[in-house]
């Protein structure tokens, strides 16, 4: 009969197995039947993999792909259980003495669901507690081939990625758009071992030597006494150490430039920061600087706008980062590498390539493409993903190694220490988004949270139980090797070379290299900054900085503060400007950004209907507001008069001329000419004018801009065709911003 059939072929089939497993193939093997006297010098032929190889890695713990394609449902399955997975009949009521009666200690479900929750928080991370995630890949292209023997940057080979932006300063509920620097952390999950890439938006840091790391933190971080300022280095302890201690001068001058204020994740730079080694097949070896290079360009907010979104969107660059994702604007960024000769004296053009503090201009050494990023999954677990994720600058594949840099020296140490407090134990390379896609098979056991149930008795090495398994590789195995650098005979010491003692001539190159509406803002950024703090010296000592680097920057911001201007300590160096530095007069692509349509439902949406498809064929993403919700001639309103504000929009088109909504708030000054228009879209006007935001109008939409004034302004179009007006619009958004309408002050 068929059962029977199938019975004696699973027999068969077991007993072809346990055969398998006692065919003697080499000694010592297990099941070879030959004991080994010796240690195996050669691996046996491969052991069923343990629970620890491979298999696992890239699964959670359902068994899906991280970052597979979220499920239909959160939850699965019909019924809810205890953890322990039995079937509950009430989840409402905790067991009590009778309806009004004491709960009692009995009740199992009360407990496990109370003691879970109560447990639910980790710690955040020490610096870098605010931050989003999501999911990628990256093809190489194969440029680095000569350069390194990583893998991933193969021409074409195609590596997951995770990537978690972050602020550094603010806890994990703070806002997104605080002037601080961001974290901009790449997880490859290489066939060769995991590679974080762990960088930041500004190519520079505040301190050369890692152990002055928990001093600048604790410095940035809100006074211990009343934990405030939340996320903000408007403060006195901040510019108390950036002043002492100088070093800090040129990162601090690229938080307070426009990079400090980014309008997007999706629109930043990213940058290793260090010099790194690259070690190619030959062993050979080059110095290298890692670049990110977005598709969409460098782009920034304006300090209004920051400030408006910390109130009105603090979520404003998470959001934006998951709406482009969730809705096909997958975000680009092309890893480029600034390449330099592996010289004994570790410097190129006289920078010293192991000091934190400096950059090497473009223009000296080019920033070459090796590779382009995509992320085009959001998470579908934050806690599980974003929360739990763990990078360590040490994590490297073969042909990427490390340089002396003092500040990448103790990062080595203090990321993977950070974690065992973080994430309760030294087995979080476990987690399903810290599990490397490369097998694994390590000897590391026990610890808490082990999830892997290892079988045999060697976790050791040199072993004969186990055939000798695992043994080590070598370069034919693609085996990580550390580069025999030479390491000067020197004396124990605490001190840093004498390059490192210039902190203010790269300062000075960036200022240098800002247009005058970019230096504008930077001066108006210390001025806020210092506005903020309580100590005169603390103003005073930082002037005295900013007349070492630039004395035109110090007397403007002295000028704001009501403080004498100071002499430079030395003259200020002569610097070559670095172009590649600004961000104003170059075209971009207007890709992902947002526009605002103010309509009637009541006038033209045949118009409109024509514009919202140009705005999706330009990439662009348009929003419309109207004075109600619902739908306005057949097309869905996205923002009402109440819920729109201008912060959130790149350009602001305005199609017909509404009538006031009834919710309308009084309008003190309404003069006449503004009677008919809800003092809110005059606001959008007038926001997106002050904040250089292109602004186009036609039809009825003109006397909207009549009744604001700002008719004839730079960057304010008009006409009787929305077709001409928007490709007018679009030709200023190369541009990102309407740059004319700051008044530049800086000579
Ligand atoms: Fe750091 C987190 C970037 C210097 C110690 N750092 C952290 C993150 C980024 C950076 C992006 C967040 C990672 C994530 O999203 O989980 N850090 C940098 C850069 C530095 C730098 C670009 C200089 C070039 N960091 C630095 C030093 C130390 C640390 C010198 C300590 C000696 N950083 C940490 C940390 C964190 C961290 C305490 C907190 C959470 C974590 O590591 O996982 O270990």
């Amino acid at each position: 009969s068929k059962p029977a059939k199938a019975v004696k072929h699973a027999v068969e089939a077991a007993a072809e197995k346990v055969a398998d497993l006692l065919t003697p193939d080499v000694p010592g093997s297990p099941g070879s039947g030959t004991p080994t006297v010796e240690e195996p010098t050669a691996p046996a032929p491969p052991l069923p993999a343990k629970q620890d190889q491979g298999g696992p890695d890239t699964r959670t713990p359902t068994g899906e792909k991280t970052g597979a394609p979220p499920a239909a449902n959160g939850q699965q399955g019909a019924y809810l259980t205890t953890a322990q997975g039995a079937r509950l009949r009430d989840t409402d009521h905790s067991l009590k003495a009778g309806p009004r009666g004491p709960t009692l200690l009995q009740d199992h479900h009360l407990r496990e669901k109370i003691t879970h929750f109560d447990h639910e928080r980790i710690p955040e991370r020490v610096v870098h507690a605010r931050g989003a995630g999501a999911h990628g890949v990256f093809t190489g292209y194969g440029t680095a081939d000569t350069l390194t023997r990583a893998g991933f940057l193969r021409k074409g080979k195609e590596t997951d990625v995770f990537v978690r932006f972050s602020t550094v300063l603010g806890s994990r509920g703070s806002a997104d758009t605080v002037r601080d620097t961001r974290g901009f952390a790449t997880k490859f999950y290489t066939e060769e071992g995991t590679f974080d890439l762990v960088g930041n938006n500004m190519p520079v840091f505040f301190i050369q030597d890692g152990i002055k790391f928990p001093d600048i933190i604790h410095a940035g971080k809100p006074h211990p006494d009343r934990e405030i300022p939340q996320a903000q280095s408007a403060h006195d302890t901040f510019w108390d150490f950036v002043s002492l201690h100088t070093e800090a001068q040129h990162h601090v001058m690229w938080n307070m430039s426009d990079r400090g204020i980014a309008r997007s994740f999706r629109m930043m730079e990213g940058f290793g920061i260090h010099t790194f080694r690259l070690v190619n097949d030959a062993g050979e070896t080059v110095l290298a600087k890692f670049h990110w290079k977005p598709k969409l360009g460098v782009h920034s907010l304006v300090w209004e706008e920051a400030q408006l979104l910390s109130g009105m969107d603090p979520d404003f660059h998470r959001r934006d980062l998951y709406d482009a994702i969730e809705s096909g604007a997958y975000p680009e960024w092309e890893l480029c590498v600034q390449v330099f000769p592996d010289t004994p004296d570790e410097t190129f053009a006289g920078i010293d390539l192991l000091d934190p503090t400096k950059i090497v201009p473009e223009e000296l050494a080019p920033v070459q493409a090796v590779g382009k990023m995509v992320l085009n999954q959001t998470p579908r677990d934050f806690f599980a993903e974003v929360e739990q994720v763990a990078f360590h600058p040490g994590h490297l594949p073969p042909g990427i190694d490390v340089t002396n840099d003092p500040l990448l020296q103790a990062r080595l140490f203090s990321y993977l220490d950070t974690q065992i407090t973080r994430l309760a134990g030294p087995n979080f390379a476990q987690i399903p988004i810290n599990r490397p896609h490369a097998p694994v098979n390590d000897m590391l056991r026990d610890g808490f949270h082990q999830q892997a149930v290892h079988a045999g008795v060697a976790p050791y090495r040199p072993n004969s139980l186990d055939g000798g398994n695992p043994f080590v590789a070598g370069d034919a195995e693609h085996a990580f090797s550390d580069t025999p650098v030479t390491v000067a005979e020197a004396p124990k010491i605490r001190a840093n070379p004498a390059s490192f003692d210039d902190h203010f001539s790269q300062a000075r190159l960036f200022w240098a290299s800002m247009s005058p509406v970019e230096q504008e803002h930077i001066v108006r950024a210390y001025t806020f900054e210092l506005g903020k703090c309580y100590e005169q010296a603390i103003k005073e000592r930082q002037l005295q900085a900013l007349a070492n680097i630039d004395p035109v920057l110090c007397a403007q911001v002295a000028a704001g503060l009501g403080l004498p201007a100071p002499q430079p300590a030395a003259p200020v160096a002569a610097v070559t400007p670095s172009p590649a530095l600004s961000q104003v007069g170059r075209v971009w692509p207007p890709d992902g950004r947002t526009v605002g349509v103010v309509v009637d439902p009541e006038g033209d949406m045949a118009d409109v209907r024509a514009l919202r498809e140009a705005v999706f064929a330009a990439g662009m993403v348009p929003l419309l507001i109207a004075p109600h919700g619902g739908m306005a001639g057949g097309l869905p309103v996205q923002r009402t008069f109440a819920t729109g504000r201008s912060i959130e929009f790149d350009a602001l088109l305005l199609a017909g001329a509404p009538v006031p909504a009834p919710d309308a708030p009084p309008s003190r000054d309404a003069k006449p000419a503004d009677a008919a228009v809800d003092p809110r879209v005059l606001l959008l006007v007038e926001e997106c004018w002050r904040h250089a935001k292109a602004i186009g109008a036609w039809g009825a939409g003109t006397t909207v801009l009549t009744a604001t004034g700002v008719t004839g302004s730079p960057g304010v179009v008009t006409g009787d065709a929305a077709e001409q007006v928007f490709a007018d619009v679009l030709r200023l958004m190369g541009a990102h911003r309407v740059w004319e309408r700051f008044p530049a002050t800086i000579v």
